[in-house]
């Protein structure tokens, strides 16, 4: 019998568009020979849609954004995937390509929990813990691993002492800074500040988003990234680089452009690729990641490194850092890659099935 895949994507997530690109990706890659295929789409409004076996290779991304049933407005909450997964039978894995809130925090992983269905990436507590990046940088920190100077502040002593906090984030981390909502994976919500104006200003926009932030100095340096990969014995693949290269984007106004390009494997000194790669994998422990993790650094003048973040949910798309480096490390194609975490998903799945949770 065949393995059924259920592709989640879409979502109530500001990055319900990149989701729904990723699905696209995923679901043109996925071998349908070997497996049958189930692509469950959650709309802007929380819906779960779910019209059971792809039968072909879809063409146009507007396709996955799949109707809900008339009759049934209450698919929330997954019970559309319950009773596919129930009525289906047999052997199941969930590939949840979700982000933010109801998906990327850990909650769709709990449903898989309950369900005892295998999911691919991440678990319940490294979804969260990964995506709070203030209790990530206290873990960080707590193991000795360079990262920014930061400072976390929280609503409730904002609203108490705001004149005081703002010297302190002064004294303390100085400017330029950066101001983030703790626990949102998307750029929503985050302020670089090169002022006591700014910062007062970012702060208020980042507590719209969450009621804990953190204010990071900013790092000037390269940004070198690493894919990792698996369970207990995790790998880490070769570092790439994201480069901005200034442009004339219009030579007449000379308007200047960025322009972003991914370097793989990075150009750095093999002492930095043995670092980079040591530190990844220990970061990855660190937040009991499982399935995968892309960490990301900058790296100074002076050669330190500091992480800047571990990202439990990496772009996915056919173009993104995370598969390219697998790709130039050791030749995994895309649908390999696939493959291969749909194996640690079972893997661990059959592991943890087999842990005793009674006397
Ligand atoms: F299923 C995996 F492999 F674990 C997985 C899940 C989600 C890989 C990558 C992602 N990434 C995303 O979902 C996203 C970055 C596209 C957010 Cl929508």
């Amino acid at each position: 019998m065949k393995l059924k895949i259920f592709v989640l994507y879409g979502g109530k997530s500001p990055e319900h568009e990149v989701s729904l690109r990723t699905a696209f990706t995923v679901l043109g890659s996925i071998d349908r020979r070997k497996h049958d295929v189930y692509p469950v789409y959650i709309t802007r409004d929380g819906l779960w849609c779910c019209e059971g076996l792809l039968d072909r290779r879809p063409d146009r991304i507007e396709d996955l954004a799949l109707q809900p049933e008339a009759r049934s407005a209450a698919h929330t909450l997954g019970t559309v995937l319950i009773r596919w997964i129930s009525e289906a039978g047999g052997q199941a894995v969930v590939l949840p390509l979700l982000h933010g809130a109801n998906g990327e925090d850990g909650t769709v992983q709990g449903l898989c929990e309950l369900l005892g269905v295998a999911y691919v990436g991440n678990g319940v507590l490294s979804a969260a813990i990964t995506l709070d990046k203030e209790v990530s940088k206290r873990l960080l920190k707590q193991a000795g691993i360079e990262q920014a100077e930061y400072r976390c502040i929280r609503l409730e002593d904002w609203r108490q002492r705001a004149v005081r906090l703002m010297e302190e984030v002064e004294s303390e981390i100085g400017f330029p800074c950066y101001v983030k909502p703790a626990s949102l994976g998307s750029s929503i919500g985050i302020s670089r500040c090169e002022d006591a104006i700014q910062l007062r200003q970012g702060i208020e926009t980042a507590f719209q988003y969450d009621s804990k932030l953190v204010i990071e100095e900013e790092i000037d340096g390269r940004e070198i990234q690493v894919a990792v990969m698996g369970n207990e014995r995790p790998l880490a693949s070769l570092p790439g680089e994201f480069i901005h290269r200034s442009r004339f984007f219009d030579f007449e106004s000379k308007y200047l452009d960025k322009e972003l390009v991914m370097s793989v494997p990075a150009a750095v000194p093999p002492e930095v690729t043995e670092r980079v790669r040591v530190t990844a994998l220990k970061a990855y422990g660190l937040h009991e990641c499982s399935g995968l993790a892309r960490v990301d650094f900058f790296l100074n003048k002076e050669g330190r490194l500091f992480l800047n973040e571990i990202n439990a949910f990496p772009g996915f798309t056919g173009t993104s850092m995370y598969p390219v480096m697998w790709e130039r490390t050791d030749g995994t194609a895309y649908g390999e890659l696939i493959e291969k975490l749909m194996d640690y998903a079972l893997t661990r799945h059959a592991d943890r099935q087999a842990v005793r949770h009674a006397r």
